[in-house]
């Protein structure tokens, strides 16, 4: 099974996404995420430029030896540009070996190890109120773990909560990517946050109960000493997780954290490889890895990973955010239902125009996540309606502190 092409499609159904198309020469298709949130032409020339020249004419159930190739072959190693030119490949090359093998990517990968994934949901709102409607929502859409963010008093816009209401959308929907020109710059204030998320989960609890697992993004803003107090101010809580508390290139801030508070951790979205996580895992610094099959290498680069953290104690926690395009969604139900350290995946449902171009046979039910059993990944893409959404630049925004100071956004 030899690869005759390998084409890059960009399109923008409601956001941006990147696709890797291979085709072989029996005339399979696979299909591999390679979109990276506000970057994503740095990975287009990646593949195109570089990547694809090597990979037409290759045995396509080479995977590892392929996976080496683009790793070593490369020299510069690591980083998310290179990470995810990779991943996009592997999965390609996982979802044709699955297909000539006539069976869902999971069942290759090992089979099922549980019936579904426990999903998480974002529920957002600018106040208790808002916050409310939204858990609420969720809850009837069948979610039955939840993501708490909201608005800081005396802040403005923040990360997780939407400023801009248009009409038709749910209070609650909520792009980061913005289409505009260059990137917004939003304001931050660390000391009015840390006053404020522990009386948000308080009213929480006090409203839907101790059991609902709850969980929250510090989006990187916090200093050590700032996450370790958040962190035990929120053990009344009980939450499920909280995430990227800290910058994460400092990766032993985490052990002041950890000497505080029980709160259990969750890091590494933004991290693209096992090499990353020696320190965090090595220390037991993290409980859940949030690296993503899109970002990390791949099916190969992350399922070693969570084979890291599996012998350390540490459960998965993949990022599943609207910028890990239904290609990637995919894969990550795949790998989730595979592995035995699942913990949680997260699920941000792409918005309808999505399926315009892109055709997925996961389902979600009663708060869990299913691959489907269609051969392979499951998914699709009609490159005739890609090519009706072209590409728009978006940025993510920018965080500035009162001084003017950038912040971690
Ligand atoms: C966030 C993401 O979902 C999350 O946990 O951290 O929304 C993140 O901001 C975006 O994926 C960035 O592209
Ligand atoms: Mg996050």
């Amino acid at each position: 099974m030899r690869i005759a092409s390998a084409e890059v499609v960009v399109t923008s159904p409601g956001r941006n996404f990147v696709t890797l198309r291979l085709t072989t020469d029996e005339g399979l298709v696979g299909l591999g995420d390679g979109t990276l949130n506000g970057r994503e032409l740095a990975v287009v020339a990646y593949l195109r430029d570089h990547v694809a020249p090597l990979l037409v004419g290759r045995d396509a159930h080479r995977i590892e030896d392929t996976w080496q190739l683009l790793h070593r072959g490369a020299y510069w190693r690591r980083g998310p540009v290179t990470m995810t030119a990779i991943a996009a490949v592997d999965v390609a090359l996982w979802d044709l070996k699955a297909k000539a093998a006539g069976m869902p990517l999971y069942q290759l990968l090992g089979g099922a190890s549980r019936s579904g994934l426990l999903a998480y949901g974002h529920a957002s709102g600018r106040d208790t109120e808002e916050l409310f409607d939204s858990i609420r929502h969720h809850l009837d859409e069948g979610f039955r773990a939840i993501r708490v963010q909201t608005s800081i008093p005396g802040v403005g816009s923040v990360y997780g909560v939407s400023s801009v209401r248009a009409a038709g959308e749910r209070a609650d929907h909520y792009e980061p990517a913005v289409r505009a020109g260059l990137s917004i710059e939003e304001g931050w204030d660390t000391r009015a946050y840390l006053r404020h998320v522990p009386t948000v989960f308080e009213a929480v609890r006090s409203e839907f109960g101790a059991e609902l697992p709850l969980l929250h993004d510090g989006h990187h803003r916090m200093t050590p000493i700032q996450a370790a107090r958040l962190g035990r101010d929120l053990e009344p809580y009980d939450l499920f997780w909280l995430e990227d508390c800290t910058p994460i290139e400092d990766q032993e801030a985490l052990r002041l954290v950890r000497q505080h508070t029980v709160t259990p951790l969750a890091v590494g979205e933004v991290l693209s490889s096992v090499w990353d996580y020696q320190t965090l895992l090595r220390e037991r610094l993290v409980d859940y890895v949030r690296s993503s099959v899109t970002h990390t290498g791949g099916i190969t680069g992350l399922r070693r990973l969570l084979d890291l953290a599996a012998l350390h104690g540490a459960r998965s926690g993949m990022h599943g955010a609207t910028d890990i395009s239904p290609v990637g969604m995919a894969a990550a139900l795949h790998l989730g239902l595979a592995i035995h350290n699942f913990g949680i995946q997260e699920y941000m449902p792409h918005p309808e125009v999505t399926g315009k171009v892109f055709g997925t046979s996961f389902t979600f039910a009663d708060g869990l996540l299913h691959p489907g059993d269609e051969v392979g990944l499951g998914v699709d893409l009609d490159v005739a309606a890609a090519e009706r959404f072209p590409y728009e630049p978006a940025y993510l925004p920018v965080a500035r502190l009162a001084d003017g100071t950038v912040h971690d956004w």
